[in-house]
């Protein structure tokens, strides 16, 4: 793919694959000696334990594959020798929480509140591809679980617009399963922002013929926004700039 890659980060996203990673396991024995005890909290955001993740050019290494529910800091290091992002995914492969652009040799946080159940780590060296995943587990009470879904609104994207995307009747309180495919020629995302431009959730970027999907709570109302913010390597433009973008009132329930 290609040149088309992000130049903003991002918070939160969903992509859907498969590939796993079979090495979980040996690194889940190795993971067992740091154990729990020699967790802290250090995140800027408060976080009850914090764990590393290693990116490297062909894994995605977590040191535990158990962690207590609640809010996790995952310190990820790439050292792999491309750029690189985290996702944290559930299992059905919705990100819970990314971090993105990030560089060989550095560290960066991401923060994620999770409820009890079977979640993934994943390393995207080069911030193309499938990437490398992990599995781990999230057990005991507390954290945030994932929200049902009210309805599912369908759409496709192409080079440059949502054809035929309708999100005017969502109103406030409202959970959304966006479910997309790609009918375009590049690779396409649709990211929800709220009435204070903090992104809230993401179907991730899909190469051409792929789909995936993302579920988006609007607790409140007020102007939302969705955009696709790739890069078309042709105009070197956001996707938004050329179409991919649009807002939209979310009414009181
Ligand atoms: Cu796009």
């Amino acid at each position: 793919m290609s040149a088309a890659r992000k130049s903003i980060a991002r918070k939160s996203i969903a992509r859907k694959s498969i590939a796993r990673m079979t090495t979980a396991r040996t690194i889940a024995v190795i993971g067992v000696v740091v154990a729990l005890g020699g967790v802290t909290a250090c995140s800027t955001e408060e976080a009850d334990v914090s764990v590393p993740v290693t990116g490297t050019d062909d894994a995605c290494e977590l040191s535990e594959s158990a962690l207590p529910a609640g809010r996790i800091s995952f310190e990820f290091t790439n050292e792999a020798d491309d750029v690189s992002e985290l996702y944290v995914l559930r299992d059905n492969d919705d990100i819970v929480s990314e971090v993105e652009n990030v560089t060989t040799g550095t560290t960066r946080t991401l923060t994620a509140d999770l409820a009890e159940g079977e979640y993934r780590v994943r390393c995207r060296p080069g911030q193309t591809g499938e990437g490398f995943r992990t599995e781990f587990q999230v057990t005991g009470a507390g954290g945030e679980a994932a929200r049902t879904e009210d309805r599912t609104i369908s759409l496709e994207a192409v080079d440059f617009t949502y054809p035929e995307l309708d999100v005017s009747d969502i109103t406030a309180g409202e959970t959304i399963r966006f479910e997309m495919t790609n009918r375009g020629e590049q690779a396409h995302e649709f990211e929800v922002l709220d009435p204070t431009d903090e992104p809230i959730g993401e179907v991730a970027s899909m190469d051409p013929g792929a789909s995936g999907g993302a579920t988006i709570s609007f607790d409140e109302a007020g102007d939302y926004v969705y955009q696709c913010i790739l890069i078309d390597p042709a105009t070197q433009k956001t996707h938004a700039e050329l179409g991919m973008k649009g807002t939209f009132e979310v009414p009181p329930a």
